[in-house]
């Protein structure tokens, strides 16, 4: 780190004081000046969140345009795992960026998308021969696993879950479940698409292997074996509520896939890269997908996707049948090597474990007090607080977006999920001091407490 970033308060990156300092309400004046600027300029359609001007952010603090410096437990909904302007991915890109910033793969292939590939072969679980090709989002990402198991199989159908996300074009919307804000209005959506339900135990109560019988005999009667090319599935659900299905869930329906010719999919475009406290949440599991989707945490902030996988899957596409302009990007290949090396050599795999340690004993605590608070759960730095009326399961949204909101007026960034908006989620970067923590956690807690 050099001294320019700890003395320029306009750079980002890990040189940011790492503190919690609120220096106007939020949003301060210039935060909303821009929020004005933003309301005139940009369609409405696209929300925020947090009501600030960001203008810096690293370590585990964004910084906004009137000085406040905030908590980040989001991680720019999973993205920072490495933190934003890590010093490895910010030399990288710069570097990238100086030499050449496109040629298009397709026309002029270059070694940094072929060396992305060959890291995430190596890195994604299973020994067997894989490959990889590069896109620019998740949902993009997604759409080309299915295009790929279409191919493979020669059969149409696809399964997904109850409380599933996988995007937003018009295929992604389709496996994805909840319909506000998702979805409606949206239609029509891509065929083939059907619903399985799945393992969430707080509210169903049944074993993983229950689940699983439960699931696989609607897609057994409701679509067949052999109509279906894939199943599509977060090993552990993110914008769904954090759901992590019981034990056995996954890998019988994994096994139920291989055994009927099916392609396993794993969307873990929000829980892969050292975010669960492995590399990716499938290995928590036991399975070994045929196909894997990756994205967000995967390159430090930069947009990369990519779908990795059995080889003779992976290659059943005719030549010039995957692609697109920007996949697989130079610079955002060079940031994705910059956060593998970050991820594999500064322990960050274990990081996110010890933030998970942290965060669920906190909550755990917080909810021996407190019935609202219904469920902790998660694996690793992606954890959840699920809120409902106290003594029921009943759903409590207003309550997680209560906390939320007084959260974020005190400074702490805090995102919500669930498809009934009751769950409150930490996704802190796993660059984030124990003291942040604390603090962010602290800030929560006081907000919980003040609502009644
Ligand atoms: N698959 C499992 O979590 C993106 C969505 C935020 P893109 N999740 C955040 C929002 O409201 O748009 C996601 C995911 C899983 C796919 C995606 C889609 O990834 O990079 O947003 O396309």
């Amino acid at each position: 780190m050099t001294d320019t970033m700890t003395s320029d308060p306009v750079l980002g990156g890990p040189g940011l004081p790492q503190e919690r300092r609120m220096v106007t309400a939020i949003p301060g004046p210039k935060s909303r000046e821009l929020l004005a600027r933003k309301a005139e300029a940009v369609a409405s359609g696209v929300a925020h969140t947090v009501p600030i001007a960001a203008v810096a952010a690293g370590g585990g603090v964004i910084v906004d345009a009137d000085g406040n410096s905030l908590i980040d437990l989001g991680s720019g909904i999973a993205v920072t795992g490495v933190g934003n302007s890590n010093p490895r991915v910010v030399e990288a890109v710069t570097r990238q960026a100086a030499a050449f910033t496109h040629t298009c793969f397709m026309i002029s292939p270059y070694e940094g998308y072929v060396a992305v590939a060959e890291a995430l072969n190596r890195l994604t679980p299973g020994d067997h021969a894989k490959k990889s090709a590069l896109f620019n989002s998740g949902a993009e990402a997604v759409e080309n696993a299915v295009k790929i198991a279409r191919k493979f199989t020669g059969r149409q159908a696809v399964v997904a879950f109850d409380h599933a996300y996988h995007g937003r074009t018009n295929l992604t919307m389709a496996l994805t479940a909840k319909s506000m804000p998702y979805k409606s209005g949206f239609g029509p959506f891509a065929g083939e698409v059907y619903r399985a339900p799945v393992s969430y135990p707080f509210h169903d109560g049944l074993s993983g292997a229950e689940a699983a019988t439960r699931a696989i005999s609607v897609i057994d009667k409701q679509v067949g074996a052999s109509n279906l090319a894939a199943v599509i599935i977060e090993p552990i659900l993110g914008e769904g509520g954090f759901i992590v299905p019981a034990d056995g869930f996954l890998l019988a329906i994994s096994e139920w896939c291989t055994a009927n010719g099916v392609v396993f999919i794993a969307d873990e475009v929000q829980t892969g890269f050292a975010r669960t406290g492995a590399m990716f949440a499938s290995e928590l599991f036991g399975i070994v997908p045929d196909l894997i989707t990756t994205a967000k945490g995967i390159a430090g902030g930069l947009p990369l996707a990519a779908v990795t996988g059995r080889a003779d899957i992976m290659d059943a596409p005719h030549v010039g049948g995957l692609g697109g302009t920007y996949g697989g990007n130079p610079i955002a290949c060079a940031a994705a090597l910059a956060s593998i090396e970050a991820f594999e050599h500064d322990g960050l795999v274990e990081r996110a474990s010890q933030i998970g340690a942290k965060l669920v004993d906190r909550l755990q605590q917080i909810q021996a007090a407190d019935s609202r608070l219904g469920e902790v759960r998660g694996r690793g730095a992606m954890v959840a607080a699920e809120f409902v009326r106290p003594g029921t399961r009943e759903p409590d949204a207003a309550l997680a977006v209560a906390v939320a909101k007084a959260s974020i007026a005190q400074g702490v960034v805090l995102l919500t999920c669930g498809t009934y908006g009751n769950v409150v989620r930490f996704l802190p970067p796993l660059s984030i001091s124990d003291d942040l923590l604390d603090e962010g956690l602290d800030v929560v807690a006081a907000a919980l407490k003040e609502i009644s």
